[in-house]
């Protein structure tokens, strides 16, 4: 079919701040979308799927500032350096058509003429945004926001300030957007609705303020200056400007708009249900027709957070398990419109269980029997038998199934359905029981029937899981021997698709068992440094709160004394044994436990140290020790480092320290 003729499916992810590196959370959304719009491909639709990055607002600038870099070089490095977003769609194995950054030229561009079209039409007034103003922060409050009356982020003081800014009449559309929502399938699921009506729309939605003074890292309102657009309105209509929205950079939009499905996190649902459609009924544009709010992935009983340190590391995961194994997890274990707990155990069962156990023995043993009975290629006898009805049944069936709950976003449900195929193929083969049937040349054409059968249902059920593995699939298409021509969507409903005479190739297992206690282990380790790393990187005592008199200070007989030799004590991997010079003609020896700061005791010798000398004499480990060397204590990511306190090897032994 001509391109053009092809029924069109535009979908979206949401577009992500690159104000830090992403986490498995954020692969979840795209993983899904991208299994969509394989899926939709699959079916033979003209796919249009989105992605990209929301780069503007305070946030950044401010990252950006304490980084060093200006805004533009932070999210470039965010976006487009080693293992930034880019990189990570692309290990994902992630199958967008286009990528959007808000800070594309086109973008910006058509970003002042939509908001001026929207001024010029009276949906856009200038005002007086009111609230509690930290001025040191630069940044206005809501009373709710305040922390026991002060500034959130700097604990000081606010005052009640005025500030210029533009205002969207979104009060104006709260009707049309309540019907919306209230009438047709526009956001699901369903329960979101409920959410949306309740808490936002029906206690009374007020006109939204869209544009800042307070920062310039934003689109700058053209014909206002020191105005920068509000993120969110540069943000939602990359949905738009990426297929050609008020600009000349492409010309998609009669194409793909409207959009068919806007995926998004369940926090963004507000934006995306409420805010989104009454701007677009503000510029008398047609609506998306579906904006579907998915759950979060749990971790430590609350969302993934930098903060929390229960980041997990998309590439660390990868590379552990494989991409394709990952993208499944992601989808096989949560149901999508729910949050789900995410968890090392979780992943490696599901790998072991449904990869590794079901579909890679499934594959494993049917090419491996292939090979032992028929050298690999099917012979083309077949003898049918009444038990076989019920596994084409089932499999031929299966794609409508599985085409049910695709069309629903339910991946979870779909990849139940091919399971459930896999697990009763399995089945198959204890029923008929090859290895009983090659002992006897008569049962031949039985034999390759079974097999057969066996190898049709890896056909389709690989089919469907393309859109969720698709290099593994592929892997598996070569094993069983199946052209490109029979692994169709209209190929996945049909049986005896494969050459009668199949010849298989059997490979490498392509889900290999994961040791559970090893890779917990290895992750667990990984983990430790993640927090480590995330750790301040210097650490130091906070002051101490408590005074000390003056003449009791007074009495700390503080020396500067030489260090003549320093050796290891025997039995003792803390201890150092330092004779020291304090100016008195006798050798002073002190005992210190700074042996793991000093492994070469020797590099001390002819050092200026300070020490405390009228301490009681000591035993340590058996030997004496009078007096205690000064040092100064840190910590550096967790590990606490020692330094002796030396001092200018100018000043002789013996003098005092007042
Ligand atoms: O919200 N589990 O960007 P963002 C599931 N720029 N999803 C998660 C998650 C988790 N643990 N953590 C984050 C933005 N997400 C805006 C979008 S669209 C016009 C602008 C999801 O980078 C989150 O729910 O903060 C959201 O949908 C997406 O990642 C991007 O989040």
């Amino acid at each position: 079919m001509c391109q053009d003729c092809k029924k069109k499916f535009y979908i979206t992810t949401p577009i992500y701040y690159p104000s830090s590196k992403l986490h498995i959370g954020h692969t979840y959304c795209t993983v899904a979308a991208d299994a969509m719009a394989r899926y939709k491909r699959l079916q033979g639709y003209d796919v249009m799927f989105l992605t990209g990055t929301d780069e503007h607002g305070q946030k950044i600038e401010e990252k950006a500032k304490a980084a060093g870099v200006t805004p533009q070089e932070f999210v470039d490095n965010i976006v487009c350096g080693e293992k930034g977003v880019l990189d990570l769609w692309k290990l994902m194995n992630i199958s967008n058509d286009r990528f959007i950054r808000t800070t594309d030229d086109y973008h910006v561009a058509a970003i002042q003429k939509i908001f001026k079209k929207m001024y010029e039409n009276g949906d856009i007034y200038k005002g007086a945004y009111k609230g509690m103003y930290c001025t040191p922060c630069e940044s206005f409050w809501t009373e709710s926001q305040l922390v026991d009356g002060k500034c959130p982020d700097c604990g000081g003081e606010v005052h009640e300030a005025e500030e210029e800014a533009y205002f969207f009449r979104l009060s104006k559309y709260a009707p049309r957007v309540r019907e919306l929502l209230t009438t047709t399938d526009f956001l699901e699921p369903k329960s979101r609705v409920n959410e949306m009506v309740n808490n936002f729309i029906d206690p009374g939605l007020e006109d939204l303020c869209v544009s800042r003074t307070s920062f310039t890292w934003g689109v700058p309102v053209d014909f206002d200056p020191g105005h920068v657009v509000y993120v969110w309105i540069d943000a939602l209509f990359n949905y738009m400007t990426a297929l050609g929205f008020e600009n000349d950079r492409y010309n998609d939009l009669d194409k793909y708009w409207p959009c068919d499905v806007h995926f998004v996190g369940k926090e963004i649902v507000r934006f995306h249900s409420i805010i989104w459609p009454a701007m677009l009924m503000s510029l008398d544009l047609p609506l998306p027709k579906k904006v579907y709010g998915h759950g979060w992935l749990i971790m430590d009983g609350g969302k993934m957070s930098k903060s929390k340190g229960n980041v997990v590391d998309p590439y660390v995961l990868a590379e552990m398990f494989g991409v394709d194994a990952l993208r499944f997890f992601l989808l096989r274990t949560f149901p999508f419109g729910s949050d789900g707990n995410f968890s090392n155990e979780l992943l490696i069962n599901t790998i072991n269980i449904d990869l590794a156990n079901d579909l890679g023995n499934l594959v494993s043993r049917t090419t491996a029997m292939v090979e032992k009975y028929f050298g690999g290629t099917l012979p083309a006898e077949r003898q049918f038998a009444d038990i076989d009805d019920e596994l084409i049944l089932m499999l031929t069936g299966l794609r409508d199934r599985y085409e049910a709950q695709m069309e629903k976003f339910q991946f979870q449900n779909a990849l139940d359905e091919v399971f459930r195929c896999i697990q009763r193929s399995n089945k198959y083969i204890d029923e008929n029981m090859p290895w009983a049937l090659a002992k006897d040349e008569a049962n031949r054409a039985r034999l390759a029937t079974v097999m057969y059968n066996l190898l049709e249902s890896v056909r389709i059920c690989a089919t469907l899981l393309l859109p969720f593995m698709p290099d593994s699939c592929q892997k598996i298409f070569r094993q069983i021997g199946a052209a490109e021509e029979v692994t169709t969507w209209q190929a996945a409903k049909l049986w005896g698709k494969l050459p009668e005479t199949v010849t298989v190739h059997k490979g490498e297992a392509i889900f290999p068992r994961v040791d559970t206690a090893k890779a917990l282990a290895e992750l667990e380790e990984l983990h430790q440094q993640q927090l480590l790393a995330a750790l301040p990187a210097l650490e130091t005592e906070p002051l101490s709160a408590e005074t000390v008199e003056f003449d009791d200070f007074c009495k700390c007989d503080l020396r500067v004394v030489k260090v003549k030799d320093c050796k290891t004590v025997k039995k003792s991997d803390k201890l150092l044994c330092f004779t020291l010079d304090d100016g008195t003609g006798e050798d002073r020896q002190i005992l210190s436990g700074v042996r793991q700061w000093y492994p070469e005791p020797e590099k001390l010798i002819g050092k200026t140290l300070v020490a405390i000398v009228n301490l009681p004499p000591r035993k340590i480990m058996w030997r004496d020790s009078n007096g205690m060397l000064l040092s100064a204590i840190h910590k550096e990511k967790g590990e606490e480092v020692l330094h002796l306190v030396m001092v200018d090897d100018a000043i002789p032994a013996g003098a005092k320290l007042e």
